[in-house]
Protein backbone atom coordinates (compact mmCIF):
# COMPACT_ATOMS: atom_id res chain seq x y z
CA UNK A 1 0.00 0.00 0.00
CA UNK A 2 1.45 3.37 -1.31
CA UNK A 3 -0.99 5.35 -0.34
CA UNK A 4 -3.17 6.98 2.18
CA UNK A 5 -7.32 5.54 2.24
CA UNK A 6 -9.68 8.09 2.10
CA UNK A 7 -13.04 8.91 -0.25
CA UNK A 8 -12.83 11.72 -3.12
CA UNK A 9 -16.20 12.37 -3.30
CA UNK A 10 -17.08 14.04 -6.36
CA UNK A 11 -20.56 15.81 -6.57
CA UNK A 12 -22.24 18.10 -9.49
CA UNK A 13 -24.91 18.20 -11.94
CA UNK A 14 -25.54 15.41 -14.43
CA UNK A 15 -23.71 16.08 -17.35
CA UNK A 16 -21.10 17.90 -15.23
CA UNK A 17 -18.32 15.34 -16.19
CA UNK A 18 -18.54 13.61 -12.73
CA UNK A 19 -18.35 10.32 -13.94
CA UNK A 20 -15.14 11.26 -16.62
CA UNK A 21 -13.12 12.30 -14.69
CA UNK A 22 -13.40 10.02 -12.04
CA UNK A 23 -12.64 7.08 -14.65
CA UNK A 24 -9.75 9.36 -16.18
CA UNK A 25 -8.18 9.11 -12.66
CA UNK A 26 -9.12 5.77 -11.66
CA UNK A 27 -6.87 5.14 -15.13
CA UNK A 28 -3.65 7.53 -13.96
CA UNK A 29 -4.06 6.13 -10.33
CA UNK A 30 -3.94 2.57 -11.25
CA UNK A 31 -0.44 3.70 -13.37
CA UNK A 32 0.58 4.70 -10.33
CA UNK A 33 -0.12 1.30 -8.51
CA UNK A 34 -2.40 3.22 -6.04
CA UNK A 35 -5.70 0.72 -5.01
CA UNK A 36 -8.81 2.00 -6.41
CA UNK A 37 -12.55 1.11 -6.33
CA UNK A 38 -14.91 2.97 -7.83
CA UNK A 39 -18.91 3.68 -6.87
CA UNK A 40 -21.08 5.51 -9.40
CA UNK A 41 -24.78 5.08 -10.51
CA UNK A 42 -23.80 1.98 -13.18
CA UNK A 43 -22.61 -0.11 -10.01
CA UNK A 44 -24.61 1.03 -7.15
CA UNK A 45 -28.32 2.32 -8.72
CA UNK A 46 -28.60 -1.19 -10.71
CA UNK A 47 -28.02 -3.21 -7.64
CA UNK A 48 -27.76 -2.26 -3.76
CA UNK A 49 -30.07 0.88 -4.07
CA UNK A 50 -32.33 -0.73 -7.12
CA UNK A 51 -35.26 0.11 -5.07
CA UNK A 52 -34.21 3.69 -4.67
CA UNK A 53 -35.89 6.46 -7.05
CA UNK A 54 -35.10 10.37 -7.81
CA UNK A 55 -37.81 11.85 -4.84
CA UNK A 56 -35.95 13.67 -2.19
CA UNK A 57 -35.81 10.82 0.25
CA UNK A 58 -34.81 8.55 -2.00
CA UNK A 59 -31.77 10.65 -2.74
CA UNK A 60 -30.74 10.84 0.59
CA UNK A 61 -31.38 7.19 1.41
CA UNK A 62 -29.01 6.62 -1.75
CA UNK A 63 -26.61 9.09 -0.60
CA UNK A 64 -26.21 7.48 3.12
CA UNK A 65 -25.85 3.91 1.85
CA UNK A 66 -23.28 5.12 -0.60
CA UNK A 67 -21.17 6.99 2.33
CA UNK A 68 -21.38 3.95 4.45
CA UNK A 69 -20.48 1.50 1.18
CA UNK A 70 -17.50 3.82 1.09
CA UNK A 71 -16.51 4.12 4.53
CA UNK A 72 -16.25 0.01 4.25
CA UNK A 73 -13.82 0.72 1.02
CA UNK A 74 -12.07 2.74 2.78
CA UNK A 75 -11.37 0.74 6.17
CA UNK A 76 -10.06 -1.81 3.39
CA UNK A 77 -7.41 0.35 2.41
CA UNK A 78 -8.76 1.84 -0.86
CA UNK A 79 -8.70 4.96 -2.63
CA UNK A 80 -12.56 5.04 -3.61
CA UNK A 81 -13.87 7.49 -5.69
CA UNK A 82 -17.53 8.02 -5.62
CA UNK A 83 -19.26 9.88 -7.94
CA UNK A 84 -22.92 10.88 -7.43
CA UNK A 85 -25.20 14.18 -8.21
CA UNK A 86 -25.24 14.15 -3.97
CA UNK A 87 -27.46 17.66 -4.03
CA UNK A 88 -27.76 18.12 -0.81
CA UNK A 89 -25.54 19.52 1.19
CA UNK A 90 -26.75 18.14 4.51
CA UNK A 91 -26.35 14.43 3.03
CA UNK A 92 -22.90 14.92 2.15
CA UNK A 93 -22.11 16.47 5.23
CA UNK A 94 -23.38 13.60 6.84
CA UNK A 95 -20.73 11.32 4.99
CA UNK A 96 -17.81 13.26 5.88
CA UNK A 97 -19.46 12.95 9.77
CA UNK A 98 -19.00 8.87 9.85
CA UNK A 99 -15.45 9.30 8.64
CA UNK A 100 -12.36 10.36 9.91
CA UNK A 101 -11.24 14.59 9.29
CA UNK A 102 -9.00 13.48 6.57
CA UNK A 103 -10.67 10.50 4.76
CA UNK A 104 -13.40 12.30 3.24
CA UNK A 105 -12.47 14.63 0.27
CA UNK A 106 -15.01 16.17 -1.17
CA UNK A 107 -14.56 17.49 -4.99
CA UNK A 108 -17.11 19.78 -6.19
CA UNK A 109 -17.44 19.23 -10.31
CA UNK A 110 -18.24 22.49 -11.14
CA UNK A 111 -20.25 22.98 -14.64
CA UNK A 112 -22.55 25.65 -15.47
CA UNK A 113 -26.77 24.10 -16.43
CA UNK A 114 -26.29 25.48 -19.59
CA UNK A 115 -22.68 23.77 -19.85
CA UNK A 116 -24.73 20.74 -19.08
CA UNK A 117 -27.60 20.52 -20.90
CA UNK A 118 -25.61 21.57 -24.20
CA UNK A 119 -23.80 18.32 -23.24
CA UNK A 120 -27.18 16.00 -22.50
CA UNK A 121 -25.08 12.70 -23.40
CA UNK A 122 -28.09 10.95 -22.77
CA UNK A 123 -30.63 13.48 -23.68
CA UNK A 124 -32.04 13.83 -20.16
CA UNK A 125 -32.02 17.44 -20.10
CA UNK A 126 -34.27 17.51 -23.30
CA UNK A 127 -36.62 14.97 -21.71
CA UNK A 128 -36.85 17.17 -18.82
CA UNK A 129 -37.38 20.77 -20.48
CA UNK A 130 -40.10 18.81 -22.59
CA UNK A 131 -41.79 17.53 -18.95
CA UNK A 132 -41.28 13.88 -19.44
CA UNK A 133 -39.01 13.66 -16.33
CA UNK A 134 -39.96 15.69 -13.15
CA UNK A 135 -37.56 16.41 -10.71
CA UNK A 136 -34.28 16.48 -12.96
CA UNK A 137 -31.30 18.10 -10.63
CA UNK A 138 -30.77 21.73 -11.90
CA UNK A 139 -34.11 22.02 -13.95
CA UNK A 140 -36.53 21.37 -11.81
CA UNK A 141 -34.77 19.81 -8.40
CA UNK A 142 -32.12 21.57 -6.26
CA UNK A 143 -28.47 21.44 -6.43
CA UNK A 144 -26.66 22.42 -3.07
CA UNK A 145 -22.89 23.38 -4.33
CA UNK A 146 -20.65 22.92 -1.36
CA UNK A 147 -19.41 25.73 0.89
CA UNK A 148 -16.07 24.30 1.59
CA UNK A 149 -15.27 21.39 -1.11
CA UNK A 150 -11.51 20.18 -0.71
CA UNK A 151 -11.46 20.82 -4.58
CA UNK A 152 -13.10 22.51 -7.02
CA UNK A 153 -12.82 21.37 -10.74
CA UNK A 154 -14.36 23.88 -12.96
CA UNK A 155 -15.04 21.83 -16.14
CA UNK A 156 -16.55 24.89 -18.25
CA UNK A 157 -13.13 25.45 -18.43
CA UNK A 158 -10.67 22.87 -17.79
CA UNK A 159 -10.15 19.72 -20.02
CA UNK A 160 -10.37 16.34 -18.47
CA UNK A 161 -6.35 16.30 -17.86
CA UNK A 162 -6.34 18.96 -16.33
CA UNK A 163 -8.58 18.31 -13.59
CA UNK A 164 -7.22 14.61 -13.04
CA UNK A 165 -4.16 16.54 -12.82
CA UNK A 166 -5.16 19.09 -10.65
CA UNK A 167 -6.39 16.05 -7.91
CA UNK A 168 -3.67 14.38 -8.60
CA UNK A 169 -1.64 17.46 -7.81
CA UNK A 170 -4.27 17.74 -4.41
CA UNK A 171 -3.14 13.83 -3.13
CA UNK A 172 0.56 14.44 -3.37
CA UNK A 173 0.42 17.49 -1.73
CA UNK A 174 -1.75 16.45 1.09
CA UNK A 175 0.31 13.40 1.13
CA UNK A 176 -2.39 10.82 -0.14
CA UNK A 177 -0.02 9.50 -2.35
C1 LIG B 1 -31.07 13.75 -11.76
C2 LIG B 1 -31.37 11.73 -12.83
C3 LIG B 1 -32.74 11.84 -12.63
C4 LIG B 1 -33.25 12.97 -11.96
C5 LIG B 1 -32.36 9.96 -13.68
N1 LIG B 1 -32.37 13.91 -11.52
O1 LIG B 1 -26.32 11.81 -16.24
P1 LIG B 1 -26.67 10.53 -15.55
O2 LIG B 1 -28.20 10.28 -15.58
O3 LIG B 1 -25.94 9.31 -15.85
O4 LIG B 1 -26.56 10.87 -14.03
C6 LIG B 1 -27.81 11.06 -13.40
C7 LIG B 1 -28.05 9.94 -12.44
C8 LIG B 1 -28.08 10.52 -11.01
O5 LIG B 1 -28.00 9.52 -10.05
P2 LIG B 1 -27.30 9.80 -8.63
O6 LIG B 1 -27.38 8.54 -7.85
O7 LIG B 1 -25.96 10.39 -8.85
O8 LIG B 1 -28.27 10.94 -8.04
S1 LIG B 1 -28.41 11.43 -6.52
O9 LIG B 1 -27.04 11.63 -5.99
O10 LIG B 1 -29.16 12.71 -6.62
O11 LIG B 1 -29.14 10.42 -5.75
C9 LIG B 1 -28.88 10.89 -14.49
C10 LIG B 1 -29.90 9.92 -13.92
O12 LIG B 1 -29.30 9.35 -12.75
N2 LIG B 1 -31.15 10.56 -13.49
N3 LIG B 1 -33.35 10.72 -13.15
N4 LIG B 1 -34.56 13.14 -11.75
N5 LIG B 1 -30.52 12.70 -12.40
Amino acid sequence: NNHKSAVLWFTGLSGSGKSTVSVELEKKLYELGVHTYRLDGDNVRHGLNNNLGFSPEDRTENIRRIGEVSKLMVDAGLLTLSAFISPYREDRDKVRQILDEDEFIEIFVKASVETCEGRDPKGLYKKARAGEIKGFTGIDAPYEEPLNPELTINTDEQTVEESVSAIVHYLRDKGYL
